[in-house]
């Protein structure tokens, strides 16, 4: 997966919205990103970084006071809409996508006369364009391979015989992600980035005008949505991004007052990391305390490379607790006393929460 690596150290997320016309990308991105999203055309994207909120860094820094506090941090790009059978200016927002973790496919939940038929209809509509746009680079390339009469191969198998089988999948109107290869022969194909191949969730952009059951036919569209392994996160992105728009103490007042879940942020990223196969790990400190990102199943020794180099090459071990014991411990000394603190060899699987001391010897 293409996660960026800071030049600090650390790598972050990025996820990019898909979606049809005013089906509520730019709200949902403002809201996200709390920033004022641009008008977009087919060579331009609104892209914002921001942090993670992390509730456990929040705690830890209550306890250990540290001179610097650093969240993980998250992108969002969001793209031009794809209008129907608008191709050449569909590729190119859709260029915009390629190098990212996830897709957020965002579907008009909040229109009056939509039920589960027209909310459908955009996400099979959006699903086509991606597939779409895998198949133009795929034939491309089956054309290139056609007409060359020196045979290649990936991994032993031959080149040609492997784009037809990916033409044949995008054909049948299927993503990649459903196409059963093998890792090695995936892990060569990287370069093309295909975006059927990206975990993706869905989105549906709902009115508060609909109550807390959303809009006729929503759990009939979510059951469809699950059919095709697609989760589905419910955000009121224009009500939650206007009254973010308000100052600070009126904010819950009237959020109060409407009912509703507005915990939109939260259910996003956790669904992008979720959907990503992402987990955070936690260093601690009194210069620093700081969330990063991996990937799951990540050895701790993986996870120090994500720290610095030098703190993978030179590995000795981990000593390691999770968030919740130090927690209930309330501070590190009497988790060291009670013997919490483990010490892990190199190919222990980090876990979501841990906190991790890397000790190098270098
Ligand atoms: N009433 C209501 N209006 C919404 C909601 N979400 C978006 N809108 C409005 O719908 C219009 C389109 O929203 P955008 O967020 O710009 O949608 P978009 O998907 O970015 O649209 P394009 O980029 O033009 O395709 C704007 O006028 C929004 O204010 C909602 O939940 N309720
Ligand atoms: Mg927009």
């Amino acid at each position: 997966m293409p996660l960026i690596q800071f030049p600090q150290g650390g790598i972050f997320m990025q996820v990019g919205f898909v979606g049809a016309e005013a089906s509520g990308k730019t709200t949902l991105f403002e809201l996200l990103s709390n920033t004022q999203g641009a008008y977009l055309s087919p060579d331009k994207a609104n892209t914002a970084a921001v942090d993670v909120p992390d509730e456990r860094v929040d705690k830890l820094v209550e306890i250990y006071h540290p001179q610097k506090t650093i969240y993980a941090k998250i992108t969002f790009v969001d793209i031009n809409r794809l209008s129907p059978g608008d191709r050449e200016n569909n590729n190119k927002s859709l260029n915009h996508l390629k190098l990212m973790d996830a897709l957020a496919i965002v579907i008009n939940g909040y229109a009056p006369d939509y039920s589960s038929k027209e909310m459908l209809k955009e996400l099979n509509f959006c699903l086509s364009e991606l597939i779409l746009s895998d198949l133009d680079q795929v034939i491309r390339k089956l054309e290139r391979l056609n007409k060359s009469n020196k045979p290649t191969s990936i991994t032993g198998m031959p080149e040609k015989k492997i784009f037809e089988k990916l033409t044949a999948t995008l054909e049948e109107n299927k993503c990649l992600s459903t196409l059963d290869l093998a890792q090695e022969v995936w892990k060569e194909l990287q370069s093309y980035s295909f975006l059927t191949r990206k975990p993706m969730f869905v989105v549906v952009n709902l009115s508060e005008d609909h109550g807390i059951a959303g809009p006729k036919g929503l759990a009939e569209f979510e059951k469809s949505a699950a059919e095709q392994n697609l989760e589905v996160v419910r955000i009121y992105a224009k009500l939650e991004k206007d009254l973010q728009e308000l100052p600070p103490d009126e904010q819950a007042v009237f959020a109060e007052e409407y009912k509703l879940p507005l915990d939109g942020k939260n259910k996003f990223i956790n669904e992008a990391y979720e959907t990503a196969g992402l987990i955070s790990f936690l260093t601690v400190g009194k210069d620093e305390v700081r969330a990063w990102t991996i990937k799951k199943d990540c050895t701790v020794r993986e996870a120090a490379g994500t720290i610095h180099n030098d703190l993978m090459n030179f590995f000795v071990r981990a000593e390691v607790i999770s968030y919740e014991k130090l927690i209930k411990c309330g501070s590190e000394q009497e988790a060291k006393k009670r013997g919490l603190l483990r010490a892990e060899k190199k190919e222990y699987p980090v876990k979501d929460g841990d906190i991790l001391h890397i000790l190098s010897s270098k």
